[in-house]
């Protein structure tokens, strides 16, 4: 009696499984993406797994540009830019934005190379998710030589694009006014206004 129901189930699990596997043989997804980094919730984890934190040449952690948004704060791993291959599962940055109660949120991945060594062996820029790579020239305000980038907002909502460089959701003066009001012991309203994804 068990066996009789047993084998339309087989039968039904091997036609899911049929229909799953196509689509999950190819890695170039948001989604595998997503579920490999989804440890780096806890910044904690990054660090532990060999991302720094990236300043720029004015020392600043939080990354704005005003009129378009911020990413936020980036934690490099300088082992993955030196490899100079892209994987979507093993972003060279992880991007967080400061909670005003002072925690970080993962917000967005960053794929990073740069253009001299990707340009040794390709005859195109780099390309993930079906996504062209942006260039930023040699002068940047990281001080590092031209390179090419893509962001992926896949655990925040970016309004103006998946894969656009400035998120006009996410703010950096909530660091200073997150360790203010902490200091202060003041509760805290939630400036937040959208939660994606
Ligand atoms: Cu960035």
């Amino acid at each position: 009696m068990h066996v009789r129901h047993a084998i339309p189930l087989v039968v039904a699990l091997l036609a899911i499984l049929v229909t799953v596997l196509p689509s999950a043989a190819s890695s170039d997804t948001i989604a595998n993406a997503r579920s490999a980094t989804a440890m780096y919730n806890d910044p904690t984890a990054a660090l532990a797994g060999g991302y720094e934190l990236l300043t720029d040449a004015a020392g600043l952690a939080c990354i704005a540009q005003p009129g378009a948004g911020a990413m936020g704060v980036h934690f490099v791993k300088g082992a993955l830019l030196q490899t100079g291959t892209l994987d979507p599962a093993r972003p060279q940055a992880l991007v967080y934005e400061v909670q005003p109660d002072g925690q970080m949120r993962l917000v967005a991945l960053e794929y990073v190379v740069l253009q001299a060594t990707w340009d040794a062996s390709h005859n195109d820029p780099p390309m993930l998710f079906g996504e062209k790579f942006m260039l930023t020239p040699a002068g940047n305000r990281f001080g590092l030589p031209a390179f090419y980038s893509l962001h992926a907002w896949v655990w925040k909502h970016n309004p103006t694009g998946t894969f656009q460089p400035w998120n006009p959701q996410v703010r950096c003066g909530d660091v200073e006014r997150a360790e203010q009001t902490v200091a202060a012991g003041a509760d805290v309203d939630a400036p937040i206004a959208m939660e994606g994804m």
